[in-house]
């Protein structure tokens, strides 16, 4: 198949970009980074994601799943902006330090960009789908391997390895043009397909923009995270409390963070010239970048979690997991009014873990208003 008529049909299908891979430039990748990963692991920086240890093998030994592939194709699809730029926080403040767009007094909690819209593994492997049965009908007894995110691939590796990008001091992969707001997905292939030709990429040089603002110091080397301070997985990933002392630096993110990602120089700007073409991952069509606080805290039941988020990223946190955040980001608001919503969570909950952080948030905001009117 001519990388021509493959290249219409994948950006007929809304993908932003694509890179085709041989086996020998897969496995070189994969064998090279299984070390850093382990090294990775080795320190404890997975925090509770254990099925990252126990997926290494089909991780980084496709043939585990598709034992004669001899190609693969990595998939780069845009979430980040639905083309105007009011996601994107002011770069520097009144004193010209950087900002991250971090607020208090407001009652809202952000949702990072990612998860905005519907939830990403379904519409990709969609997608994913629908490419394979197209790439059946023309190749004869082809057979395929889908993977998005939680399937056994190392997306950031292929995709670095496509030339879809360069690995960034925030560990994202960034795409020179574009910055770093999309997802990766691959289709493992048994025919043999030619590689696309690979670009020059830059790296990000002395810049540490993203190093000196991460809230919680979870980026403790260019380009290496400590899940275990980094919002994203204590917000997402956590089944546990938040650590006391990283509680303040949660801030108003509710669900994710894109702090290292916002103050980019690759994804400023940049951002908002891209568009998201999957109709399903713009925000217009999932939970959207704010909730409103008063109305998670009042979320009493799982039906009613269901029915507010079904179909998005949020589910991943469970209704837990999310009035374990909205407490957390109450306390961090600065408004008193929301201790009665606060208390009213305390005394209906019989989770011990949300009963404490309802308390923490109250007691923060008694802080800031010790005499609450309501
Ligand atoms: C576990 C996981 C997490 C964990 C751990 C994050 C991490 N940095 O490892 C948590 C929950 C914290 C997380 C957070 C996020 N994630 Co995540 N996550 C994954 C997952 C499932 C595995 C990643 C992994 O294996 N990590 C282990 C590290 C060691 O490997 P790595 O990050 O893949 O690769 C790095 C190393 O190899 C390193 N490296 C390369 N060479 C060398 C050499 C040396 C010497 C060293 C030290 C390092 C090094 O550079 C690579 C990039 O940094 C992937 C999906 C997948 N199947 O791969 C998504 C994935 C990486 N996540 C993704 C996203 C979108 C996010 C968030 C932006 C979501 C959000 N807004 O909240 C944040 C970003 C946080 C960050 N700055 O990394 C996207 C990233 C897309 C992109 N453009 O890079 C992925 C690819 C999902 C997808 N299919 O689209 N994630």
């Amino acid at each position: 198949m001519d990388l021509n008529s493959l290249s219409q049909y994948i950006k007929g299908q809304g993908w932003t970009d694509f890179g085709v891979l041989g086996i020998g430039s897969i496995q070189a990748a994969l064998g090279k980074h299984e070390g850093v990963f382990e090294r990775w692991l080795a320190q404890g920086y997975a925090a509770d994601m254990d099925y990252l240890a126990r997926m290494q093998a089909d991780r980084f030994h496709p043939q585990n799943k598709l034992p004669s592939i001899k190609s693969a194709i990595v998939l780069m699809a845009w979430y980040g902006s639905d083309g105007d730029s009011s996601g994107e926080p002011a770069l520097r403040d009144a004193n010209g330090e950087i900002t991250t767009g971090l607020t208090t007094g407001i009652t809202t909690g952000k949702v990072a960009k990612y998860a905005q819209g519907r939830d990403y593994h379904r519409v990709l492997k969609k997608r994913l789908i629908d490419l394979s049965a197209h790439l059946k009908s023309q190749i004869l007894g082809l057979e395929t391997y889908a993977s998005v995110d939680s399937g056994p691939t190392v997306d950031r590796v292929l995709a670095q390895a496509a030339g879809l990008g360069f690995f960034g001091k925030n560990a994202n992969l960034i795409d020179p043009r574009r910055g770093s707001y999309f997802f990766i997905a691959s289709l493992m292939l048994t025919a043999e397909l030619s590689e696309t030709p690979k670009k020059p990429m830059p790296n990000c040089g002395s810049c540490t923009r993203c190093i000196d603002v991460c809230a919680t110091r979870a980026i403790i080397a260019p380009g290496v995270i400590d899940a275990r301070r980094c919002i994203a997985y204590l917000t997402i990933e956590n089944k546990g409390g938040i650590p006391l002392e990283l509680r303040p630096a949660v801030g108003n993110r509710l669900f994710g963070c894109d702090i290292c990602q916002e103050v980019c120089p690759f994804t400023l700007g940049r951002a908002s010239q891209q568009q998201v073409r999957i109709e399903p991952l713009q925000a217009a069509k999932g939970a959207g970048p704010e909730l409103d606080l008063r109305e998670l805290l009042a979320m009493e039941s799982d039906e009613a979690f269901m029915r507010r988020f079904a179909g998005t990223p949020l589910m991943r946190a469970k209704r837990r997991g999310i009035l374990r955040n909205a407490c957390v980001v109450a306390g961090n608001s600065g408004d008193a009014s929301l201790i009665p919503h606060l208390r009213s969570l305390m005394e209906r909950e019989e989770d011990p873990m949300l009963k404490e952080h309802a308390q923490w948030g109250i007691d923060k905001l008694k802080k800031v208003d010790p005499m609450p009117s309501a």
